[in-house]
């Protein structure tokens, strides 16, 4: 049995909604339907699909392009959408399904499914990212998140760097920018923008503008609320053991780190350090 007969056995014995084989290994399965599984294995688990093959129970536009755009060499659907099965081949890979239909219908089945109907819109794989993540959001689901986050100068010359990039590392986020910066109340003041009228906010800046520190974009799953757990509170002596501000902060101002309170307000910050990030997608 090859690697294609393989995962469509698996799936056909009813276990998993969706299966992906490579060289004889398992190398991911879901029990989930939807568009999670292909969106976790390939964007969260960052995982090959070249030479690997794929079956799926419903094969919409969406998964057909993740499923394509990490390389993968066959795809089986019980069911899969006539934009599935004209993406696949336009890619040059001959489909395998058991039923086909015009489109994904949605839960109520009056309709198209949300998925689809944004999937069919695009050929970019970027743009059909993030809007299954626009989608996955508006269902609660949690999705890969960049964050701005700072090492403020109370720790970076304490020589806590090291420390505390493992204290974001093992917890499963990456970091995909980082600059040292120096008193730059320039884009200081733009940050804080917010406590402008706070009665602290001039030792704040004279604080952060004091020396140098580091300014980081990391990026995770549901990074935003991660970063700010392992954070802890504003005020050190509130934080929880084990938070970088419980182990490293000293005061309410000198407080170690600082992480985007909102997917929002990461963007606006990204966009003050990192500006060239912004011309891409995120
Ligand atoms: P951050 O923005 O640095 O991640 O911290 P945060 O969201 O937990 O706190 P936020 O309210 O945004 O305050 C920004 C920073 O201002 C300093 N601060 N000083 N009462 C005070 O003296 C006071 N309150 C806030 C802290 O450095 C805080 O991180
Ligand atoms: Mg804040």
């Amino acid at each position: 049995m090859n690697d294609g007969e393989f995962a469509k056995e698996l799936l056909k014995k009813g276990e998993y909604a969706c299966v992906i084989v490579k060289d004889r290994r398992i190398i991911y399965t879901s029990k989930a339907r939807g568009i999670y599984p292909l969106y976790e294995a390939g964007e969260i688990l960052g995982l090959d699909f070249r030479g690997a093959f794929l079956a799926d129970k419903v094969i919409g536009k969406a998964a057909a392009m993740i499923a394509v755009e990490g390389g993968i060499q066959g795809i089986y659907g019980e069911v899969m959408s006539q934009h599935a099965l004209d993406f696949i081949r336009s890619r040059g890979i001959e489909p395998d399904y058991r039923h086909h239909t015009p489109y994904i219908k949605n839960r109520d089945l009056d309709g198209m499914c949300p998925v689809e109907t944004r999937a069919i819109t695009t050929g970019d794989y970027g743009e059909l990212i993030g809007k299954v993540e626009e989608f996955l959001i508006s269902v609660n689901m949690k999705v890969m998140e960049n964050t701005l986050v700072m090492i403020k100068p109370d720790a970076f010359s304490e020589g806590r760097v090291g420390e505390i990039f493992s204290m974001y590392e093992s917890r499963g986020l990456k970091i995909v920018a980082a600059q040292v910066s120096d008193g730059d109340t320039g884009k200081l003041g733009a940050h804080y923008e917010a406590h402008r009228d706070q009665p602290f906010y001039p030792s704040l800046l004279a604080f952060m503008a004091g020396g140098p520190m580091m300014v980081l974009v990391l990026r995770g799953l549901d990074g935003v609320a991660k970063v700010r757990a392992i954070n802890g509170t504003t005020d050190p002596l509130q934080a929880v053991e084990g938070t970088i501000r419980k182990s490293y902060g000293r005061s309410i101002q000198r407080n170690a780190v600082h992480g985007s309170a909102s997917r929002e307000e990461a963007r606006r910050e990204i966009g003050i350090w990192f500006p060239d990030m912004m011309k891409e997608n995120h």
